[in-house]
């Protein structure tokens, strides 16, 4: 039986890349260019499969008249914000995505971004490179104590739980969660969460907080101008979830302004360009999209995508079908 035609439309790490090559007929991206729109569109029509991530361009568009030979578009991350789930789906493209596997990593990372913040490394770290630092004084690049604080999850899911362990067993905090749907009680009282209806109950009384909700249109833009301002003037926004949950240019005003003390960020609105308003921000801390960047997770990650397109050609349904 010849093998399917795949294509890893980035490159994956070694052993995964090898585990690809004795399942199917792969193509590589050596050179690991992200793909464009045509190029995309050119994949879909010519392998059974494209494994995609979320550098490239399948958003709105790209299905339109097409004919496509592949029947399955593989994500390799857990977030499909930037692909057109429902014209994938008229197309008769199964998609698919890696949960699981990235929870921890995300989460640590989230927790990387809330203390970096709170205790201005970004910023200490600058001055020590740039031979600025003039030694210790007790007044001296003054951050704000975690232990005990509160901290708000808006997307009490995987990750967000993930999160609330850490800053609960690991720094005391006290956890308020927002989520759509009513979480289960014996998940709350792991971590002694209280889950608040709204995300306007959850912002006034936090004095940090981590987004963990999905991306896409329902959620674009679900931190703005107005919700900044209800934040307490010494909070601390964390997000590792996807860039368009934050309003970027009302972020700049809000920590130019004083209306919050910082924020931590793993994502942005126009990855990989950044708001050039944040870039002059010191109390914002930036991290270039590495919520999944560990050697362990990304090769889970490349597994659990290779099992959705194995399940697939064996004419199952995979485990991570999402449309
Ligand atoms: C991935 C992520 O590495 O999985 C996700 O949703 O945000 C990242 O950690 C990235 O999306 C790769 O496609």
């Amino acid at each position: 039986m010849t093998k399917p035609r795949v294509l890893l439309t980035r490159k994956w790490p070694e052993s995964v890349e090898k585990a690809a090559a004795e399942l199917f007929d792969v193509t590589y991206n050596i050179e690991d260019r992200p793909m464009g729109r045509a190029e995309m569109r050119a994949a879909l029509e010519i392998y059974d499969a494209v494994l995609a991530t979320v550098t490239d361009d399948v958003k709105v568009g790209t299905f339109t008249n097409l004919k496509p030979k592949a029947r399955i578009l593989a994500n390799y991350g857990v977030g499909f914000s930037h692909i057109d789930i429902e014209g994938a789906r008229a197309a008769g493209i199964t998609v698919t995505n890696t949960p699981n596997v990235l929870n921890d990593c995300t989460a640590d990372l989230a927790m990387t971004l809330l203390m970096m913040a709170a205790r201005r490394a970004g910023e200490g770290e600058r001055e020590v490179r740039a031979g600025k630092w003039a030694g210790w004084r007790p007044t001296h690049m003054i951050g704000t104590s975690i232990t005990g604080k509160t901290l708000g999850i808006i997307g009490f899911g995987r990750i967000g739980q993930a999160m609330a362990r850490r800053a609960h067993f690991g720094f005391g905090m006290k956890i308020l969660a927002q989520s759509r749907s009513a979480v289960d009680p014996t998940i709350l009282a792991e971590t002694g969460a209280v889950q608040v209806d709204t995300v306007e109950d959850l912002l006034p009384q936090c004095d940090f907080v981590s987004l963990h909700c999905p991306g896409g249109a329902a959620n674009r833009h679900l931190i703005n101008a107005d919700r900044l301002a209800s934040m307490k003037s010494t909070g601390i926004l964390v997000n590792t979830a996807r860039g368009e949950v934050v309003d970027e240019a009302a972020l700049v005003e809000a920590l130019k302004t004083g209306l919050i003390a910082g924020a931590g960020l793993d994502v942005f609105e126009e990855e990989p360009k950044v708001h050039a308003g944040l870039v002059e921000c010191e109390n914002a801390v930036l991290l270039p999209h590495l919520g999944s960047a560990t050697r362990e997770t990304r090769v889970n990650m490349g597994i659990r995508a290779l099992k959705n397109i194995e399940q697939f050609f064996e004419g199952a349904e995979p485990d991570d079908k999402v449309n």
